[in-house]
């Protein structure tokens, strides 16, 4: 029998091939897929995170328990597909222009993918007008932005007015994240919403499209 305890503490040592044996072997008990995400990888990506905000991990302990996440979501994904977890809306999330950090904006989208989201990773280094053509060209429900920096965070802002001077603005809504972001500056910039982490990025997701 497979503990999915197993599958969140393989997932925090970091060990992929661990994580691909046991998500493997509990698809083979026929444990559900939405089990396996939840209570094995998120459970595990989450206790990573908050210790990572203790200062009691630090960055190649993320990036190693990221790496397993992405082994384990491999296997996982088709069968997340197959047993109806639908396409529940279509979201984009790029990290803006001069900003070359992406484990953040990685994890939102692999919890927005966990939760049924259809997922276009626009990337780092995202150049205003990138974000602006992905509004019609994937006719996008949300459109996701992430800044490490407060010299680039400045750059949501562009992107929120070039959406508006293309007439967009009430085609897609908006949501921003990253360190130096907050709920003030969300509203300040016109943003439809903010998440602190990737887990209440699924939440506000979720109330877009609602
Ligand atoms: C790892 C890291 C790097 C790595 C990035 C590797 C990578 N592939 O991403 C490297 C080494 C490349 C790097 C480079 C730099 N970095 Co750096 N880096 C960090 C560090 C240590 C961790 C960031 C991280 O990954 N956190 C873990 C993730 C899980 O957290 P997160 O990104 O905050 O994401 C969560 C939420 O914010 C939210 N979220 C994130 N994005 C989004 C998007 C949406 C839509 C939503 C809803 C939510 C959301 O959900 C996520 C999951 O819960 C931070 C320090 C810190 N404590 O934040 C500095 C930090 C961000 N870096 C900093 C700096 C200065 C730099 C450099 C300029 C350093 C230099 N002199 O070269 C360069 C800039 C490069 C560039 N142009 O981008 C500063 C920024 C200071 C500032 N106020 O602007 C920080 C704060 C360090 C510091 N204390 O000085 N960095």
């Amino acid at each position: 029998m497979v503990d999915l305890n197993n599958v969140s503490e393989s997932l925090q040592r970091g060990d992929a091939e661990k994580v691909e044996e046991l998500v493997r072997g509990a698809l083979g008990e026929n444990l559900l897929p939405k089990d396996i995400l939840e209570n094995g990888l998120i459970k595990g990506m989450d206790i990573i995170g908050a210790k990572f905000k203790k200062n009691e991990v630090y960055v190649p302990e993320v990036l190693i328990a990221a790496r397993a996440m992405h082994a384990g979501m491999s296997i996982l994904r088709p069968k997340l597909a197959e047993t109806g977890v639908k396409n529940i809306g279509t979201v984009a999330v790029g990290t803006v222009k001069g900003d070359l950090h992406d484990i953040g904006k990685n994890l939102v989208i692999m919890m927005l993918e966990g939760a049924g989201f259809e997922v276009i990773d626009l990337g780092i280094d995202v150049p205003v007008d990138k974000f602006v053509e992905a509004v019609t060209k994937y006719k996008l429900n949300v459109l996701g932005m992430s800044a490490l920096l407060t010299t680039t965070m400045i750059q949501m802002q562009e992107v929120i007015k070039a959406i508006s001077d293309a007439g967009l603005r009430d085609k897609v809504k908006i949501m921003i994240g990253g360190a130096p972001i907050t709920q003030n500056y969300a509203d300040q910039i016109g943003a439809d919403g903010y998440s602190p982490d990737a887990a209440s990025a699924v939440d506000k997701a979720k109330t877009f499209i609602a």
